[in-house]
């Protein structure tokens, strides 16, 4: 029975959503993206993870919570990177019990809209991805060489990984919670963009359902991206090591 049946029959309540929204320096978009997300979708809780942005993001964040119930803020000591900070909102959402936790960048280019779209394909998947390598997926404003690093880079993921995903880099995913609780966390130690490969991959090598909606990304009109040299360079190294084990271990008689 799946979940609107069991809603229809009253023999279980509404599922609770989390939406973690990670932040470093959005102060231009953090009030944006959390009313866009409340409007979208009313019952979802929203839990800012701010890495204390010398910009304020945090205490325009706390601001917002003080007049919403819906709305949390989770504040850590300094930037750790996008992994830690989704790490530290998934700990947060599972000892509160939510139903589904939601990933979803500050800067607009997840668009809260599309979410109820990756909320329903939830019903038949363990782990949603918001996809924009599938047909009807699109990219809006992003420059080449942006579109060739995210394309090259699931593809390189995907070919030696051995990973039936279109987008497995992107960052806009609703994860039912027995996923993330499956899927050995503690031991993440992705630290920049190449954690949504680590998690993919998990929950793919766990034998989760894997399903992709294709979204509109939309590129950031304000503020500033995070992206580096440093976590590409992580990113690489990080997906060869780990081809390279997952391979000897197929080939190598006795290790899998
Ligand atoms: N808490 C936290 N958030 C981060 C960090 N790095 C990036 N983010 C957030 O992660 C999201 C995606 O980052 P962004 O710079 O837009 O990356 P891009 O879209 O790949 O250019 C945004 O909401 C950022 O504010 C970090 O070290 N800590
Ligand atoms: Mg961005």
């Amino acid at each position: 029975m799946n979940i609107n049946e069991r809603r229809a029959q009253g023999s279980s309540p509404a599922e609770s959503i989390l939406v973690i929204i990670p932040t470093y320096n959005e102060a231009d978009n953090v009030e944006a993206i959390v009313s866009r997300v409340r409007s979208a979708v009313p019952e979802a809780h929203v839990l800012v993870a701010d890495d204390n942005s010398p910009d304020g993001t945090g205490k325009i964040a706390d601001e917002l919570a003080a007049s919403d119930d819906h709305t949390h803020v989770l504040h850590r000591a300094g930037k750790e990177g996008l992994g830690a900070a989704y790490l530290a909102g998934f700990r947060w959402g599972i000892e509160r019990s939510y139903d589904v936790l939601v990933e979803m960048d500050a800067d607009g280019s997840h668009q809260p809209e599309e979410l109820p779209r990756l909320l329903a394909a939830l019903d038949g998947a363990d782990l949603v991805l918001g996809s924009r390598w599938v047909p009807g997926g699109k990219v809006v404003n992003w420059p080449k060489s942006r579109e060739f690093l995210s394309r090259g880079g699931s593809l390189y993921s995907r070919t030696l990984l051995g990973v039936p995903i279109k987008d497995v880099t992107g960052g806009y995913r609703a994860f039912r919670r027995q996923t993330l609780e499956g899927l050995g966390m503690e031991r993440v130690a992705s630290q920049g963009y190449c954690f949504q490969v680590d998690l993919a991959w998990r929950t793919a090598k766990a034998g989760f359902r894997v399903v992709e909606v294709p979204i509109t990304f939309v590129e950031r009109e304000r503020g500033d991206s995070k992206m580096s040299r440093a976590i590409v360079v992580e990113a690489l190294w990080r997906v060869t090591a780990w081809g390279v084990g997952h391979r000897l271990g197929r080939l190598l008689p006795g290790r899998r």
